[in-house]
């Protein structure tokens, strides 16, 4: 992650408010479990439900309960708060996945490959991202490799103008290869920092077009001597349905790291931790609004302690 104050004050600003909806609708009843005053199975049965209806998921929730009261009998904790600090402890380390496909590691110029089912964000967090790039003195290039949907090129250079980084295009029904391919190289001609490749929606189960998500990932390694960093994008509104779907995806295709969007338009901020616990994929970012500044680098445990703020410091 670029150690920038801006990024950090961004980061909290924006994933409290990532955070908030979920706070107020589940997370924050489960901090009033905890201050509830007493530590029974009817406790664990309320969180139990209340995970599960934040969309963590069935199998997520049981194992995350296990640990938990293993831990408080182990460790002889009676005390509410005690159990919630140590569910805090154990949300933060389901959300820690290590990946060396960190979106920042690597030589110049980095590329990020976005890809992701139709409407799941890719192309706006895109711009996010070229804005967060930009804003660290960066030089970003962007390739319309959506070269699928009428519209997408348009929308791309309409972003490319806002945050002010050229993008590279071909017509409409172009080769998705052949774009991200002139893209990296003028990239390298222009020793750009950043190279952040478009790609059209698709379905996990249309074999053709993972075939040719493939073969753009192959053109930027094997022609483009790059290794890109493959950024899933989803939407968080779509819960577990949306899992399933970048679960398919992401055996489908090696993915990097997810960018949840849309987390402002979901009380199930939940699915943070199905994420994490079954795709075994780290968040790299989350989406809070279709503004360019509603972008914050994911942080487990700046993004669990936004969730369990009391309610009377909102
Ligand atoms: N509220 C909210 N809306 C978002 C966010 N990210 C994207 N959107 C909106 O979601 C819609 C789809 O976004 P796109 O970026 O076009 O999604 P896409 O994955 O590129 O879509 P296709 O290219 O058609 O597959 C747009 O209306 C965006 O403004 C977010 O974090 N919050
Ligand atoms: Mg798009």
């Amino acid at each position: 992650m670029p150690a920038l104050g801006f990024i950090g004050r961004l980061k909290s600003k924006n994933t409290e408010r990532a955070a908030e909806k979920t706070r107020r609708a589940w997370f924050g009843h489960i901090a009033s479990l905890f201050r509830g005053g007493r530590l029974d199975d009817e406790t664990w049965e309320e969180l139990e439900e209340l995970l599960i209806a934040a969309d963590v998921g069935v199998g997520p929730t049981q194992d995350l309960l296990e640990r938990l009261k293993r831990r408080v009998r182990d460790e002889g904790v009676s005390d509410p708060g005690g159990a919630m600090d140590i569910l805090k402890t154990e949300l933060v380390s389901i959300l820690d996945v290590q990946s060396d496909g960190a979106p920042e590691a690597g030589a110049a110029p980095l590329v990020i490959l976005m890809v992701g089912v139709n409407g799941a964000g890719k192309t706006t967090s895109i711009a996010k991202l070229a804005q967060l790039y930009v804003d660290d003195g960066k030089q970003v290039l962007l390739g319309a490799a959506d070269t699928f949907r009428a519209a997408a090129i348009e929308q791309l250079r309409a972003w490319g103008d806002r945050v002010g980084v050229d993008v590279i295009a071909h017509q409409q029904g172009a080769d998705p290869g052949a774009v991200a391919f002139d893209t990296l190289q003028a990239a390298r001609s222009r020793g750009a920092d950043v190279v952040i490749i478009d790609t059209a929606g698709r379905l996990h189960s249309k074999a053709n077009l993972m075939q040719e998500m493939k073969k753009i990932q192959r053109v930027i390694s094997q022609k483009g001597g790059a290794s890109p960093r493959v950024i899933l994008a989803m939407d968080a509104t779509t819960g577990q349905n949306g899992l399933l779907q970048a679960r398919a995806f992401s055996q489908a295709m090696a993915c990097d790291g997810v960018f949840l969007s849309k987390l402002d338009g979901t009380a199930k901020g939940g699915v943070v931790v199905a994420i994490a616990a079954e795709l075994k994929l780290p968040v790299h970012y989350i989406g809070a609004g279709e503004g360019l500044e509603d972008i914050a680098p994911f942080d487990p445990r700046e993004f669990v302690d936004a969730l369990f703020e009391p309610a009377d410091t909102a």
